[in-house]
């Protein structure tokens, strides 16, 4: 293909099927960034080989030692650029009303004109990588594709991990079909004519969602929610739109199965905002002999109403973007496994043997560590890796796969968890009555971090759904969405999933965790399974239905009936502060929060009072 005299694109290009109207956006979009070079990912291990080779000769990443980490490399983020930008994260829908409490906003026409601003020249000197992806199997009815054209080679070879790319996602887009257009420069260099610096990005972010046309532009980061667009930005933010829409549900939802002894199969999604060990219980590793639980996604949950009325999840992705410190051998094997080739971690710290480490992969630190800016690691200067370093590593590698987890057409969900963090109040699991009473667990899930878990019970986090950072509409029509299932005519009612909340993190006088969680969170899977079955006895408490004494199976486990009195026990007086605490946030909501959910809010008051 052919730009002009100076920007000629690869010529691999002239191999690929690149639709016109592709071809054309990508042309305009190269003569506002001005990149020296536009190059097509055609989504080869050749291509990721020669992208990484050359992010190594110029010191942006760090090939591992392949005797212990074949074919994998670290990256180090500069110091500014290490999270997701909230703050700077923005929708730009008609207005202000429309993306609700929980988003900032800008006006379309607003955001257009800053974008076409800041972008103008900012890939100078740099290569303009054009990658086409797809979200969701490429044979799927239901499969979003994109194309994100970007300056940053990290961001490239992340989304060959992640996501679907290159030829035949580009086979597969017919003339004048739908994309999503993806925008997404690191930003340009400070001072003009500066050369890029390892990991470069720039002082000013902007992350600006346009649903109406689908579409993302994101500004000055290389950091994976920012920069790896098919993930949060277009798979949650832009997809929930979409799904609104469609009718359907884009969720920040893991995806499970479990399988009992007697072969019994059901699929679970769960949402659980973050440090909340949602990717180990992805993969969790049973410790009830006979039950057995795979791992479909982690992270991204598509779910859909199916012609036979069932709900369908599949995961949009193909890879994991974890988080690294705290993982381990003991608290998730499947994932250490995952990540020993073909992977890259972000601002973990090096060994001198060329491996990568963090807190928790082992009792004491090697020798020698490199930290995660590149010096020799002082510990009296901080932790060796950063707390949000990061793995990035292929799903098809984990051990725990479910063979079907990219069935175009997805699994039967059979239930729906909702879990925070919650050091009181909260019982280990909890069914709700009802599909309604179902969504306002999830409208109403709070978090503590860890630190605050310790100190004081004030700083709880809301996050519904865990979508908080992610529902790219306004929350009250998002719950609204949620309850319309209960009505819509597609729905075979008599089998929509059920809901459970659970809390693996209630503490004790000491503030030690009284369930030891990790595998034996299969007890509570298992005991969700029976309750699906009709098996399991329960107990109706004024928050739902907890389970019966002698229905959680403690067999091994070293705990007796009586040590779980604490787990499931329901104090009224703590519930009631609980429950005005929720009426409080929904009213902060707005006006947009459905009836029915104020519905839901009555009757728990009403049944704490009883
Ligand atoms: O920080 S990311 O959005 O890239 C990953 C996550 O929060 O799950
Ligand atoms: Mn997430």
């Amino acid at each position: 293909m052919h730009i002009d005299g100076k920007r000629r694109g690869n010529t691999l290009a002239d191999t690929l099927h690149i639709p016109a109207h592709v071809r054309l956006w990508v042309e305009e979009i190269a003569a506002l960034c001005e990149p020296d070079r536009i190059y097509w990912c055609d989504g080869t291990q050749t291509e990721w080989d020669r992208i990484a080779t050359e992010q190594v000769a110029r010191g942006s990443m760090v090939a591992l030692n392949p005797e212990h980490y074949p074919n994998s490399y670290l990256a180090r983020s500069a110091p500014n650029d290490v999270a997701r930008t909230e703050g700077r994260t923005f929708i730009c829908a008609a207005s202000k009303e429309e993306v609700g409490p929980t988003n900032n906003w800008i006006a379309p026409q607003e955001g257009r004109a800053r974008m076409q601003a800041i972008f103008k020249g900012c890939m100078r000197g740099r290569t303009l990588y054009v990658v086409p992806f797809c979200m969701g199997p490429i044979e799927a009815e239901n499969r979003v594709i994109g194309v994100q054209v970007t300056d940053s080679a990290y961001a490239v070879l992340s989304m060959r991990i992640m996501t679907r790319i290159g030829r035949d996602v580009l086979k597969t887009l017919g003339e004048n079909e739908f994309f999503a257009r993806c925008i997404h420069s690191v930003g340009a260099p400070r001072s003009k004519g500066e050369p890029d610096t390892a990991w470069p990005c720039n002082d000013e972010k902007w992350i600006l969602h346009f649903p109406e046309s689908r579409e993302i532009w994101s500004y000055g980061s290389g950091y994976g929610g920012n920069a790896l667009l098919g993930k949060k930005c277009l798979a949650l933010r832009i997809a929930s739109v979409m799904a609104r829409d469609q009718g359907w549900l884009a969720e920040h939802m893991l995806i499970l199965k479990v399988t009992s002894p007697e072969n019994k199969i059901h699929y679970i999604a769960g949402a659980f905002p973050s440090a909340c060990g949602k990717t180990n219980l992805a993969m969790l590793d049973s410790t009830l002999p006979g039950w057995k639980v795979e791992t479909l996604g982690d992270d991204i949950c598509w779910i859909r109403v199916g012609a036979d009325g069932y709900f369908y999840a599949c995961n949009p992705e193909t890879g994991f973007f974890g988080v690294a410190p705290g993982t381990s051998n003991k608290t998730n094997r499947n994932a250490m496994q995952t990540m020993r080739s073909n992977s890259i971690f972000t601002n973990a710290a090096l060994t001198e043997d060329g491996r990568v480490w963090w807190k928790g992969m082992t009792d004491t630190p090697p020798q020698g560590l490199t930290d995660w800016r590149g010096r020799p690691w002082d510990p009296d200067s901080g932790p060796a890796m950063h707390p949000n370093a990061r793995f990035t590593a292929p799903i098809e590698q984990c051990p725990s796969l479910a063979e079907e987890w990219c069935r175009p057409e997805g699994v039967r969900l059979s239930a729906i968890l909702v879990g925070g963090r919650r050091a009181s109040a909260v019982p280990l699991v909890t069914e709700a009555f009802s599909w309604e009473h179902g969504v306002y667990m999830g409208a109403t899930l709070a978090s503590e971090s860890t630190a605050a878990s310790e100190h004081d019970l004030g700083s709880l986090r809301r996050d519904p759904f865990a979508m908080n950072p992610f529902c790219g509409y306004n929350m009250g029509d998002y719950f609204a969405h949620w309850l319309s299932f209960a009505q819509n005519e597609q729905v075979d009612k008599a089998h929509m999933p059920r809901f459970f909340m659970v809390n693996w993190f209630r503490t004790d006088e000491n503030g030690q965790f009284i369930w030891p969680g990790f595998g034996d969170n299969i007890r509570v899977l298992k005991w969700i399974v029976e309750r699906l079955e009709g098996a399991a006895e329960a107990v109706h408490t004024p928050v739902g239905n907890v389970p019966a004494k002698g229905s959680l199976d403690l067999d091994g486990l070293g705990m007796q009936e009586d040590d779980l009195v604490p787990l499931m026990t329901i104090d009224r007086a703590v519930w009631r502060k609980e429950a005005e605490a929720n009426r409080n946030y929904l009213a902060g909501l707005g006006a947009r929060v459905p009836e029915q959910l104020r519905d839901e809010q009555d009757a728990l008051e009403k049944r704490l009072r009883a």
